[in-house]
């Protein structure tokens, strides 16, 4: 820190350039991002609510209110009349929270200490540091070749100390969907802890399932399901930090409420103390304007999107490596290795990332991305070869 006072002209000066060198989503380079530019109006309610602290909400009691209604809408948009949660930061908070309420749910019902989850292979690595955390151990189910987890294997792996199986709604690296109803059916039977990490598809599956996509059923509807994560700052173009974990039953909270006797609630389930109430009055605002339409026509959008570049990568000799499920396009070429097609694609100004299950490259195609961008990327990647 200087000494003295700078002025606020030659701070924002430094800021500018500072953030000259960021990259903006609006130029539809960016191809592997979850997150994309949070809505305008999103935008606006967020400053309005800068100030707003939900870890002592007998403050902030209308910003509470934001929080409880985003919970109870998300959860009725996942077949729940009634859930209970938070909003957090994003996917990490929420998968771990979930497995914070597994892991001491197992040690107060079943005595269990060392614990043991069951996670896909393609599972995001939020749980590892759940695990790490909790000194649990990860147990990774294979998957079948259709790059979803198999349920023999998650079979094969419950044990004694199994405190909560895992599965995927929206595979951060393919978008695919895991069989949740086939895992809840089992997780029933063996009486164990099931989440759902829904943190991409949360906000898309039950819009694309409206306008007649068939998907399985994924979400509360299925009894086995004890926990969602959902993000709203991933498709429902909410601003980060915008997480949210959805459990069935208040319990679930409850055995992991910490004592906080000063403050204006007796007792705290999150991880974080102080949690900013901007982003949850802005996704309450969002999904308010956006509605159920809007969130539709959004995600139709970019499916056409993805079929679109789908089809443009095979006419030119890519092999796409699964049917997308979701908006995801992981591909290869036969005659290159990923890393090298990786390397020129960055020299050709793009920002991709490499999926390492399998190998390839790997195109989220979320709002920022408009079709004269993907066209521009099919004419450099034919012009690659
Ligand atoms: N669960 C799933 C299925 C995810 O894909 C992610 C993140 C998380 C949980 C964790 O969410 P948070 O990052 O909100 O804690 N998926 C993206 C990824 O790791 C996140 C991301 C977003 C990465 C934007 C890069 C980026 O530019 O790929």
């Amino acid at each position: 820190m200087e000494d003295k006072p700078i002025s606020k002209q030659e701070i924002l000066k430094e800021l500018d350039n500072l953030q000259s060198m960021d990259l903006k989503y609006s130029d539809g380079r960016i191809l592997g991002s979850m997150c994309t530019e949070a809505h305008p109006f999103a935008k606006e309610i967020y400053f309005k609510f800068l100030d707003s602290n939900l870890g002592d909400p007998g403050l902030f009691k209308g910003t509470k209110k934001t929080e409880d209604m985003v919970i109870e809408d998300i959860g009725r948009l996942l077949s729940a009349d009634k859930v209970f949660g938070n909003m957090v930061t994003g996917g990490t908070e929420a998968n771990i929270m979930a497995i914070r309420a597994a892991r001491n749910y197992a040690r107060k019902y079943k005595g269990i200490k060392n614990g043991e989850i069951i996670i896909p292979e393609s599972a995001h690595f939020s749980f590892k540091k759940a695990a790490d955390m909790m000194d649990l151990k990860i147990i990774e189910a294979e998957l079948n070749e259709d790059y979803k987890i198999n349920v023999e294997s998650i079979k094969y792996n419950i044990s004694d100390n199994t405190i909560a199986i895992v599965a995927i709604a929206g595979t951060t690296e393919l978008g695919l969907i895991d069989p949740i109803e086939e895992i809840s059916q089992i997780s029933l039977e063996n009486n164990i802890f099931f989440h759902v990490d829904a943190a991409f598809g949360g906000f898309s599956i039950p819009f694309l399932k409206n306008c007649g996509y068939d998907f399985p059923e994924f979400d509360f509807s299925l009894p086995g399901v004890c926990s969602i994560t959902v993000d709203p700052h991933k498709m429902g173009l909410a601003p980060i930090p915008a997480g949210c974990i959805l459990f069935r039953k208040k319990e679930y909270l409850d055995v992991m409420a910490i004592d906080s006797p000063y403050l204006t609630i007796k007792s705290q389930s999150t991880i974080v103390g102080t949690r900013l109430g901007a982003a949850s009055a802005a996704t309450y605002g969002i999904m308010k304007y956006l509605g159920k339409e809007g969130y539709t026509k959004l995600a139709k959008e970019l499916m056409y999107n993805t079929y679109f570049f789908k089809s443009g990568l095979e006419k030119i000799g890519y092999i796409v490596i699964a049917e997308p499920e979701l908006n995801i396009v992981a591909f290869n070429h036969p005659k290159i290795e990923t890393h090298e097609l990786a390397d020129i694609l960055k020299s050709y100004g793009w920002r991709v990332s490499v999926a390492s299950c399998p190998l390839s490259i790997r195109v989220v195609l979320m709002n920022h991305i408009k079709k004269k961008h993907l066209n521009e990327l099919l004419t450099d990647l034919k012009e690659i070869f």
